[in-house]
C-alpha cells in the first residue's frame, strides 16, 4: 500500500471522527535557546522533554511558514528516541493549524533524502524531520527537529532566522486533544478536519533510484564474484538499504550490517566516517572479503565509501562522480554545473574546468545549495561532511552516493582503489584532511576563533610553512540567484601555491563547541600521488597548530577525530 491508499473502510472512518477540540496552551516565559544551527534544531533528549520545549518550536515554524492551513506536510524521521512522541505532538498540532493532509511513514521512519522525495512529489508546504543526524541518539544522546521547505530543501536562513524570532516571542500554542492514529501499519486516518495518510516510506525512495541508475547491471556486479558491506549504524537507511541492495540488486543476504534501526542506534554513533563507522572501515581497509564498503548516517543524507585498501575522502567522491557522471542514465544527457561547500577540497574544480562546467563555492550547508539547484545552474553538488547529492531532491543522499559509485564499478569493472589512481592520474591529487575538535569549552573555542580572526589582517604576505599567505580572509557568499550575502562563514588562509587552511566552528553539535580544522595540498599529475594525506599535509598541520594555538587553547593533544 502506498501513498495513494485510501480504502472506502478508511475514508467512512474519517468522515465519522467527531472533530477534536483545540486547546490554547500558555507558555509564561518563551524559550530562547532555539535558534536553529547548521542543520535544524539540535539539542539533547532531555531539553526536547522538557515541557512545551517542542511544541514551542513547532508552533513558531507553523506561524512562520508559509501555506500551513490547507496545506500538505510530510513528518517522519530517522527512529531515533523521542520520534514516535514528535510525531503525534507535531500532527495534533497541525490539525490546529488547519494542515489538510499530512503524510507520514511506518513507524515514522522517513530518512531525510526520502522525505525531501515526498515534498517534492506531493507539493508539500513543507516537511518536518526528526533528526539530529549523525549526533547519537537515545535518552541520554540527541533529538532534533529539521525543516525543509516546497522545494524539499532545508529551510532557508531567512526562514530559520523568522522562526527563531519567533520562538522568543512565544506566548503559547495550538494543539488538539486527541489520539494520534498508530503508525504501525500503512492506511488513512482523520483528527478533525487533518487527513493523516501513513505511508510506506521506503516505496518513492527506491522507485526514484530506479529512474537514475541502470539496476540491471548493478545488479549483475552485485551477484557476481564483488562483495559488498554496508552498515546501516543501526539507524535510517537499514530498510531502504535491505530493499535496495538484497532486494532488487539481489546482493546476498547479509551485505547490510546493522540494518534494524534502534531508537539509540545500538549505542553507536551514527556518523559515517573512519572513527565511528570503524567495524566497516577494518573490514575494508585490513580485510580481503570485500571489494566496495559503504555506510551512511543516523537520517541517511550522509555517505562513506571504501574500496578494498582505499578510503575515498567525500571530497574527492565529488570530483569522481562529477568526471564520471554521463555513466549513469539518470545523468548521461550532461551535467548544467557543480557546487562544493567552501571548506570541501577543490577537487572537483579541477573536474569542472575540464569538462568546462560553471563551479560555485557555497558556505557549509546542503541549504546553500538549494537556489542553485532550483535554478538549474548546478546537477551535482557535495560537502567534504561526508555529503554528495544532485536536482533529483534538494538534500544530500547517502544511498545515491553509494549506487553512483557502484554505477561507475559496474560499467568500467575495476575497483575503488583503480579509479581513484586513474582520477589522480588525470586531474592531480588534493591531499586533504579535517581534524575535529569535539566538545571544546565554549569560551576556549571562541577564544581561539576571534583571536585568530583578528590576526587575519596581519597575515598576508607572511609565511606559513614554507609558503607565503596570499589571501587570509573570513568567508562570505553572495548568492548569485537571489543576491543575498552570507558572512562569517570560516576563516581562510590561502596559500601561494594553492595550498589551504580552514577553521570553523561546527553549526551542528550540542556539547560545548566543536572546532573544524581543514587542511589542503594539491599535488598536480605526475607528481607524488601516494603520500598518506597526514603526511603530506604534516607541515601545514603544525603550522596551523603554531598560529591558531590549537593544542594549548584547547588543552588537547590530538584531535577527537580525523578525517
Ligand atoms: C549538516 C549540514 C551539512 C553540513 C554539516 C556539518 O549535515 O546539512 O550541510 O556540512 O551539517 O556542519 P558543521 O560543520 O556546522 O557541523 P547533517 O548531516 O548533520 O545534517
Amino acid at each position: 500500500m502506498t501513498s495513494s491508499a485510501s480504502s472506502d473502510a478508511s475514508a467512512a472512518a474519517m468522515a465519522a471522527t467527531p472533530s477534536p477540540s483545540v486547546r490554547q496552551v500558555s507558555l509564561s516565559t518563551p524559550f530562547t535557546d532555539q535558534k536553529p544551527g547548521t542543520s535544524g534544531l539540535r539539542k539533547s533528549s532531555r531539553q526536547f522533554e522538557q515541557p512545551h520545549y517542542l511544541e514551542s518550536f513547532v508552533e513558531a515554524v507553523f506561524r512562520v511558514l508559509p501555506g500551513v492551513a490547507g496545506g500538505t506536510l510530510i513528518l517522519g524521521g530517522d527512529g531515533r528516541y523521542g520520534n514516535r512522541r514528535a510525531i503525534g505532538v507535531i500532527a495534533r498540532m497541525a490539525a490546529a493549524h488547519g494542515v489538510a493532509r499530512l503524510i507520514t511513514t511506518t513507524g515514522g521512519i522517513l530518512s531525510t533524502p526520502a522525505a525531501s522525495h515526498l515534498i517534492r512529489k506531493h507539493q508539500a508546504i513543507a516537511g518536518i524531520i526528526l533528526s539530529a543526524s549523525h549526533n547519537p541518539g537515545g535518552p541520554e544522546g540527541d533529538f532534533g527537529v529539521k525543516v525543509n521547505g516546497a522545494n524539499g530543501g532545508p529551510a532557508p536562513e531567512s526562514i530559520t532566522d523568522a522562526i527563531f524570532a519567533a520562538t522568543t516571542a512565544l506566548d503559547g500554542y495550538r494543539i488538539v486533544d486527541a489520539e494520534t492514529p498508530s503508525l504501525d501499519v500503512p492506511g488513512v486516518h482523520a483528527l478533525g478536519d487533518l487527513r493523516i495518510e501513513v505511508i510506506d516510506g521506503v516505496d518513492d525512495y527506491v522507485t526514484l533510484l530506479q529512474g537514475l541508475f541502470d539496476f540491471g547491471a548493478i545488479g549483475a556486479l552485485l551477484r557476481g564474484d564483488f562483495p559488498i558491506a554496508f552498515d546501516a549504524m543501526h539507524a535510517v537507511t537499514g530498510p531502504y538499504a535491505s530493499r535496495l541492495l538484497e532486494g532488487l540488486l539481489g546482493a546476498p543476504a547479509g551485505t547490510v550490517r546493522n540494518g534494524t534501526p534502534l531508537e539509540d542506534f545500538g549505542g553507536g554513533h551514527p556518523d559515517p566516517n573512519l572513527t565511528y563507522a570503524h567495524e566497516l572501515a577494518e573490514l575494508l581497509l585490513d580485510g580481503d572479503a570485500y571489494r566496495f564498503g559503504a555506510a551512511c548516517d543516523g537520517d541517511g543524507d550522509r555517505n562513506m565509501i571504501l574500496g578494498h585498501r582505499c578510503f575515498v575522502n567525500p571530497s574527492d567522491s565529488l570530483a569522481v562522480l562529477t568526471a564520471n557522471a554521463t555513466l549513469a542514465p539518470g545523468y548521461a544527457s550532461g551535467l548544467a554545473g557543480v557546487a562544493r561547500s567552501m571548506p570541501t577540497s577543490a577537487a572537483v574544480d579541477v573536474v569542472a574546468r575540464d569538462l568546462n562546467l560553471p563551479c560555485y563555492e557555497t558556505p557549509t550547508g546542503w541549504k546553500f545549495f538549494g537556489n542553485l539547484l532550483d535554478a538549474g545552474r548546478i546537477t551535482l553538488c557535495g560537502e567534504e561532511s561526508f555529503g554528495t547529492g544532485s536536482d533529483h531532491i534538494r538534500e544530500k543522499d547517502g544511498l545515491w552516493a553509494v549506487l553512483f559509485w557502484l554505477q561507475i564499478l559496474a560499467t568500467r569493472r575495476c575497483s575503488v582503489a583503480e579509479v581513484m589512481a586513474d582520477h589522480w592520474s588525470r586531474f592531480g591529487r588534493h591531499y586533504y584532511s579535517r581534524h575535529d575538535y569535539e566538545a571544546i569549552a565554549s569560551d576556549r573555542a571562541h577564544g581561539l576563533y576571534d583571536r585568530l580572526k583578528g590576526l587575519l589582517p596581519s597575515l598576508v604576505g607572511t609565511s606559513f610553512a614554507g609558503r607565503s599567505i596570499a589571501t587570509a580572509d573570513d568567508f562570505s557568499y553572495t548568492d548569485p540567484v537571489d543576491g543575498s550575502l552570507t558572512s562569517g562563514q570560516g576563516l581562510r588562509l590561502l596559500l601561494d601555491d594553492g595550498s589551504r587552511v580552514v577553521v570553523r566552528l561546527s553549526g551542528t553539535g550540542t556539547q560545548g563547541a566543536t572546532l573544524r580544522l581543514y587542511l589542503e595540498s594539491y599535488v598536480a599529475a605526475g607528481g607524488n600521488l601516494d603520500q598518506d594525506p597526514q603526511q603530506a599535509l604534516a607541515d601545514l598541520i603544525t603550522a596551523a597548530d603554531q598560529l591558531a594555538e590549537i593544542r594549548s587553547r584547547t588543552g588537547m593533544e590530538r584531535p577527537t577525530v580525523i578525517t
